[in-house]
């Protein structure tokens, strides 16, 4: 071939190659193999922290070895999900003193971060923080200036400032391992104070850049990978990506999209929907990742209930298939008395699809922690 020719090629074969990712870590690189091995990870939230029978926070409990995952399928989840609500009010949730607003001790939730790294996982990190604005919760959509209220010059920035303090003071007890960081999640939803009705792209995108540079540029954080994870209720995609702080600021772009769970739905009629729609959704982020140099990964998903038995291999496993994703982390099950029977979305010794998950967890496909 003639150099010029070549030239011009390899010109042509670099604009187009995805862009990579300029940070490197041990998380990143374990992320990128597995969509390069055509394997997904699996993530389970509170994984260590509490289950279907038991709770660790309750018990004190720092040996962190139970896992409803583990005690199904013989290994833990690859990914563990955690959650710092609560940081901002020096962890005092309803459930008293030191805890989040599930209940996890902070010191306990340290200690799980630390262990499963240990093991060999990946720890990411979500924030369902209260309403700096009203004095309500993270679902306290009442008044639509919040956002607005936490930006500089904003009447609440000095109290978001504080806020983000206390998180930079948590994280840096783990500074030594990656951790995803998931702030203000399913926001092209309008059920989170940062979502879509409640502020426009510009301050969503100027609140992104804000936490950003305070804990990687003030706090030297440099140990977070940015995880931004819309929902799919929405599929106008460029509205979505206008709610995007920018390539500089992102390393994974996630999905959190569940199957809808309302008992007087029929199951396979929930089951088709929840395929279609991931397969659509993923259709469009692969390509979206792929274009800006990012990691594609469902960053929460579930059926609640679990209320189909073969839900892993049959549901779940056909909705992902053939996508590049590096993984896929179903929601939590709570220890809750009276909510445990409903609220979860990992199987637990006696449950319905128990068997079904050790298939998945055997599967070539999957990645679990053994
Ligand atoms: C929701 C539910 C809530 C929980 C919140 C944050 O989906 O599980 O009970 O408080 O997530 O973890």
């Amino acid at each position: 071939m003639k150099p010029i020719i070549f030239l011009i090629l390899s010109v042509i074969a670099t604009a187009c190659a995805p862009k990579p990712l300029a940070r490197e870590n041990s998380t990143i690189s374990a992320l990128k193999q597995a969509i390069l091995d055509g394997k997904y990870m699996y993530g389970h939230q509170d994984d260590l922290m509490y289950g279907h029978y038991w709770n660790a926070n309750e018990e004190n409990d720092y040996n962190l070895e139970r896992s409803d995952v583990f005690s199904t399928a013989g290994a833990y989840p690859m990914v563990l999900g955690l959650d710092l609500g609560g940081i901002e009010l020096d962890g005092n949730s309803i459930y008293g003193a030191n805890t989040n607003l599930d209940g996890n001790d902070f010191d306990i939730m340290l200690e799980a971060a630390r262990k499963h790294h240990a093991r060999g996982g990946i720890v990411t990190m979500s924030w369902h923080l209260r309403n700096p604005l009203t004095g309500g919760d993270a679902w306290d959509v009442t008044d639509k200036s919040a956002v607005r209220s936490v930006l500089p010059g904003g009447q609440c920035h000095d109290l978001f400032m504080g806020w983000l303090g206390k998180v930079g003071d948590y994280l840096e007890n783990i500074k030594d391992i990656p951790v995803i960081f998931r702030p203000w999640h399913e926001h092209t939803g309008s059920w989170f104070w940062w979502g879509a009705d409640l502020c426009t792209p510009e301050e969503y995108n100027a609140l992104w850049v804000m936490t950003y540079d305070y804990l990687m540029k003030d706090r030297g954080l440099s140990n977070l990978v940015w995880a931004i994870s819309p929902n799919g209720m929405q599929h106008d995609f460029e509205k979505w990506m206008e709610r995007y702080p920018g390539d500089g600021y992102v390393d994974i772009i996630g999905l959190d999209q569940y199957e809808p769970a309302y008992p007087e739905m029929d199951v396979e009629t929930t089951n088709a929907a929840f395929i279609g729609q991931m397969r659509e959704l993923l259709g469009h982020m692969s390509k979206i990742a792929e274009e800006h140099g990012k990691i594609l990964a469902v960053t929460e998903t579930g059926f609640e209930s679990l209320r189909d038995e073969n839900w892993w291999t049959g549901v779940l496993m056909p909705a992902l298939d053939g996508f590049p994703v590096a993984y896929v982390l179903t929601w939590r099950n709570t220890s809750e008395e009276g909510r445990r029977d409903v609220h979860y979305y990992a199987p637990f010794p006696g449950s319905r699809s128990e068997s079904d998950f050790k298939s998945f967890a055997e599967s070539e496909k999957t990645i679990f922690l053994n």
